[in-house]
Formats: C-alpha cells, structure tokens, sequence
C-alpha cells in the first residue's frame, strides 16, 4: 500500500468539504486516459502548445542566450511528444545539449528514449527516473548552463501558494542565468475552457472516475462507480476549472484499508482538480512573486497558451 496515499485519501474523504488530489489521476489507467483526452479536438492545450514548440523552436533556442553546450531538464517528461520538435531543431542545427527527461515512471520514460532514439539518432538523451528534487539538486552542482522545461500547464494544476512554493524550489536549486521555460494556459472565451473540460464524449469524466476505480483497488474499496457522477465549471472571475465527483445518492462507502467508513448526502461534492488560466500579466506576476525574471512569451497564433521563458 501506497502511504501516502492512503494518508491523502483519508485526509480528503473526512474533510467537511471532501476533496481527493488530482495529482492520483495517475495510474496506469489514468495515463491512458489522459493521452485520450489530450487527443480530444476540443483540449486545445495540447495543440497550441504543440504549435509553439514547432513553429518557434527557433526563435525559443535564441532567446536562451546559452553560449556554451547546455542541459535540458523535463520535469513530468511524459511522453515527450511536444518537445520533439524542439529536440528535432536542436538536433538539426547541431547544437549541443543534453536532453534529460526525468519522471516517477521507469516505463514512461524507457518508451519516451526507445522513440527518440530511433526518431533522433544523434540526441544525447539521459533519462532521469525518481523525484524532481533529488535530481534537480545534482544539477546545481554543475556549471553547465540548464533549461527546465516544465510544460503542458502543469503549474495549473497546483492551489495558489503549492504553484509558488514549487516554483522557488526549482528557483533555489537554479543557477543565476539557467531558465525555466513553462507551459501556461491562457484566459481566453470561458465557452472554449468550459468545452475543453466539459467533454460530450464523457472522457473526462472516466479521467476523474477512474480516481474511485484506484482508490478500491489499492485501498479495497466499495465505491459503486454507477453511483458517482462528474460536475465541472469555469468561473472567468477568477480563472478557474473546478471539478468534482457528485455523489448521486445518500451512501456508505468501507475504505478496508483505512478501516473507515465515509458517508455520501445525495448530491455531495468531491472537488479532485483545479485548472488555472492566466493572463499574461498574472504570469509575470507568478514569475517575479517565485524569484525569476519573466523574458518572453511565446503564444500559439490563437492566444489560446504560452510557454514562458523565466530566467533566475
Ligand atoms: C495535466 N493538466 C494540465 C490537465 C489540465 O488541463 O488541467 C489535466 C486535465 N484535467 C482534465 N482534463 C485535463
């Protein structure tokens, strides 16, 4: 059993306001669904910023300003497909860098070298398997220049004061001069947002699902999946996707595991994931407010997202 899991899961279930961290979207399962959502036409986010990494590789490369052979980390490399064609530039152009992904996922990251090996012979490719922090710590010690990629909105995903504790930590373990290049999701018409979450497929609502089908798997659970249901809104007043699990009757669920019983009203909540959207103001404010200097923003042709170049 996962502890601190089992502690989160505990935690959320018997807060009065019930909430269950998104960051435990991630199992095998909930991977897979992810990359369904992340092909869904109406999730922009990955298109756009797909359409940054493509079309401004070269633009994104100069403004780095290294002149010396560099590192690129990838924090959460997944399955890297949107840095490939920044690494294919890179690599084209001969210049010389190390491309470092690093995941909790031994898996993730062994298919994300097989594919680039054999679609860029010639990357250096050092995959990192573990937590970002022990990881990035050894970077510090080295003068090589780095950039760390942190993309795909990631950052969206933390509460307020989680996104600026996380983005000092990589600020402490940064060098003067390395940067930080990081996916942001922009504020844009709240219909667009709302569609992007609110999937008439249901996909989303699996994604969120699928956190139940984890907990009675590894906690030996009795949640009834029927019996839950997925509720999401955007508020443009504050830029925030909320979403929920709804408990569709009054109910008692035995967490075996925990040894506790949790109790449902008809139509109660559990909040599982937030997703922030900024504007290019509130992005130069999170980059000044976590120790960095916000240099460029490079948007898609919608305005839809930007991947920001901070530099410490
Ligand atoms: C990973 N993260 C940036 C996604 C997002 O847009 O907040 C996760 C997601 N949740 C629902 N759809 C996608």
């Amino acid at each position: 059993m996962n502890k601190t899991f089992a502690k989160d899961v505990l935690e959320g279930l018997t807060a009065k306001e019930k909430h269950l961290s998104s960051k435990y979207f991630y199992d095998t399962n909930g991977s897979r669904i992810f990359q369904e959502i992340m092909n869904m036409p109406d999730y922009y986010l990955t298109d756009s910023e797909f359409e940054i990494l493509s079309l401004q590789a070269k633009q994104i490369v100069e403004a780095l300003k290294f002149d010396k052979p560099f590192n690129i980390l990838e924090l959460g490399a997944g399955d890297g497909f949107k840095t490939f064609k920044l690494l294919e530039y890179l690599v084209n152009e001969n210049i010389d860098f190390n491309y470092m992904p690093i995941d909790i996922s031994e898996e993730a990251l062994k298919m994300l070298s097989e594919k680039l090996m054999e679609r860029l012979p010639n990357l250096s490719i050092k995959p990192q398997v573990g937590d970002y922090f022990d990881i990035l710590k050894d970077m510090s010690e080295s003068n090589t220049p780095n950039l760390l990629l942190f993309l795909g909105s990631n950052i969206g995903n933390y509460l307020k004061v989680d996104a600026i504790n996380l983005l000092r930590l990589f600020n402490k373990v940064m060098n003067t001069g390395d940067k930080l290049l990081i996916g942001l999701d922009l504020r844009k018409s709240p219909i667009t947002i709302r569609k992007a979450y609110d999937d008439q497929q249901g996909i989303t609502k699996r994604f969120n699902l699928n956190l139940l089908i984890r907990i009675n798997r590894e906690l030996n659970a009795d949640f009834k999946i029927d019996d839950f249901d997925f509720y999401c809104y955007y508020d443009p007043d504050t830029g925030r996707v909320k979403s929920y699990l709804v408990s569709l009757k009054k109910q008692t669920v035995l967490i075996k595991e925990l040894n506790k019983t949790i109790e449902f009203e008809q139509n109660e909540l559990i909040w599982t994931e937030l997703s922030r959207k900024y504007s290019l103001s509130e992005v130069d404010k999170l980059a000044m407010i976590s120790g960095f200097q916000s240099k460029h923003h490079f948007l898609d042709c919608k305005h839809y997202f930007t991947d920001s170049l901070w530099e410490k």
